[in-house]
């Protein structure tokens, strides 16, 4: 007879940590990060305290949409290494204690994947067509698209291709960039491709994959008109997001993940702001979590936080899934730019939604060395985005010239999207690459400002309060206590502008959002305080702190 279980699965209280790996360590002087790059700095992750790492996408790309238009799922692209470096460093992260997800992408290949050259080759109405989105066009030529669906990263959702005799010929769906045409999700041979890419990583010890947009996979068969729904978030029956036929994929895939030993695991992207459409995607049959993106579109305000908390506790919580809380990811604005604006008045996210405002980025500091102590006390597991343990703020002034975000073309050169808090990560030095890079002499792909000699982890190690020695500290912490990771809160009694929660056993977390200093409305000991105040000394405004609680 087995022995019941009595440990809780890795994934539910684990603290992943997003590489980006074009930007993460580049290991072979050529200013783009790498697979070298990343073996060189494991010790730096483990030293962390974080359990697990996921990495951007690594595949064969023409780079259209930073490497999430993978020409071969099979394969690692010659701009981050090798195979055999793939499988070294997954062996060296496990030996470090880090398990290792990366990122599948199913929505949409490349153009240049040969699926997709096969069925530009083969003609309307091949069977090679149909494991893309084609349809004629309408009109009276077929020269207007098949509906009005629009890409996200704007301009329409279709493009039109030329056949091989030159006539003008049908159009494809591209939810994304032209480059990313989608899938056909109706066809089995999708299904049964890409249940043999998790196999084949899986067999190279993955531990699971991050889903890229898993929300979108199936499209309503007869493709109707979005109308005036476009920009709204998903709805009911919207015909291209979180329809319910895509949860019988992911119930397939729990199937393979569940076939091998230990476990895989997947973690989904589905942006989605309703918590119960959420909770869908990770109900016992499904996906093991989710992103709760619900907590990263919240501003820094007590009444916007706690219901972003309330609100994804009861509904994930609900269906017996941990949350996944992230505050910032390589597709948003980083939080301490966020934080530095008034966030009575914010409008999104992004960085063109922030950067006309004024920003105080001191202030984003502080609330980020804050925001980071009350992300890790909640119930679940957490996802660090690379850099933020430096305490980068976004580049909000990249030389347009060196913008490569697609949204930056497709909106005429007005938005300039996500290339902001992708920039290569600081390591030492005083000068640009600032160790990024093993030759001094290198261009980082995109250009790091001279002021981040401030943001190194060389400068940053050498100050026992850094934002850099926080998180040290609050990741030890985290998986020393245990009334932190997987479990459940209580609300304390507060202030107004304060958050104050019990995690048990012996444990508490004060937040205050306000604009005065309150005493510590809880009693217990101090342990780890966002701010560089005396331990015992009141709770300045946009600060965190931990208590070990008699309770
Ligand atoms: O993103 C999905 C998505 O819809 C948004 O994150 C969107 O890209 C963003 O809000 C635009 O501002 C995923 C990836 O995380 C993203 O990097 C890719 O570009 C996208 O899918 C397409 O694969």
């Amino acid at each position: 007879m087995s022995e019941p279980q009595t440990t809780t699965p890795w994934w539910r209280d684990a603290v992943v940590y997003q590489v980006y790996i074009r930007s993460f360590r580049d290991g072979d002087g050529d200013g783009d990060g790498d697979i070298a790059g990343l073996r060189s700095r494991l010790a730096y992750l483990a030293d962390l305290n974080v359990d697990a790492i996921w990495i951007n996408p690594w595949y064969p790309s023409p780079m259209a949409d930073g490497g999430y238009d993978v020409a071969d799922y099979r394969d690692i692209s010659p701009m981050f290494g090798t195979m055999d470096e793939a499988e070294a460093l997954i062996t060296e992260a496990h030996g470090a204690g880090l398990r290792v997800l990366l990122d599948i992408v199913p929505n949409h290949t490349s153009d240049q994947h040969a699926w997709f050259q096969d069925a530009l080759a083969a003609g309307p109405g091949s069977p090679d067509r149909d494991r893309y989105i084609f349809r004629p066009g309408t009109g009276t030529d077929g020269d207007a698209p098949p509906n009005d669906w629009r890409s996200v990263f704007g301009g329409e959702a279709w493009t039109r291709v030329t056949e091989a005799d030159g006539s003008p010929g049908e159009w494809y769906l591209h939810l994304f960039a032209p480059e990313q045409p989608d899938l056909n999700w109706d066809d089995p041979r999708t299904r049964k491709e890409f249940e043999d890419i998790l196999r084949f990583w899986f067999d190279r010890g993955a531990d699971g994959f991050r889903i890229d947009v898993a929300h979108s996979l199936i499209k309503q068969e007869d493709l109707p008109d979005l109308g005036d729904r476009f920009g709204l978030l998903p709805s009911i029956d919207h015909p291209h997001w979180d329809r319910d036929e895509v949860h019988e994929v992911y119930r397939g895939w729990r199937k393979v993940a569940d076939s091998y030993d230990p476990p895989r695991v997947f973690v989904a992207e589905a942006w989605l702001d309703d918590p119960v459409r959420m909770a869908r995607y990770v109900r016992p049959d499904e996906l093991h979590t989710t992103f709760n993106f619900v907590f990263l579109e919240a501003p820094w305000r007590a009444d916007a936080m706690r219901s972003a908390v309330t609100r994804s506790l009861a509904e994930v919580g609900g269906v017996g899934a941990p949350i996944v809380w992230v505050l910032s990811n390589h597709d948003v604005a980083r939080h301490v730019s966020r934080f530095a604006r008034d966030q009575r008045n914010v409008a999104g996210f992004n960085l063109d939604a922030i950067m006309d405002l004024p920003a105080d980025l001191e202030l984003g500091l502080r609330r980020a060395r804050a925001a980071v102590l009350l992300m890790l006390a909640l119930p679940g597991s957490v996802y660090l985005y690379q850099g933020e343990e430096l305490g980068l703020p976004e580049v909000e002034d990249l030389p347009e010239v060196r913008l490569t975000d697609p949204t930056w073309r497709r909106s005429g050169n007005t938005v300039r999207g996500r290339d902001g808090c992708r920039v290569p990560l600081p390591w030492s030095g005083d000068a640009p690459p600032f160790g990024f890079s093993t030759d001094a002499a290198a261009t980082p792909w995109l250009p790091q400002p001279a002021g981040w000699h401030e943001r190194t982890v060389e400068t940053l190690d050498g100050d026992p309060a850094s934002i850099l020695n926080l998180y040290r500290s609050a990741l030890r912490l985290r998986r020393e206590l245990p009334a932190l990771g997987d479990g459940t809160l209580t609300w304390l009694d507060a202030d107004a502008d304060v958050l104050a929660f019990a995690r048990a056993p012996g444990f508490a977390c004060v937040v205050n959002f306000g604009a005065s200093p309150v005493p510590v409305p809880v009693d217990g000991r101090v342990l780890l305080r966002s701010d560089r105040e005396a331990i015992d000394a009141p709770l300045q405004p946009d600060t965190a702190v931990w208590l070990r609680t008699s309770a």
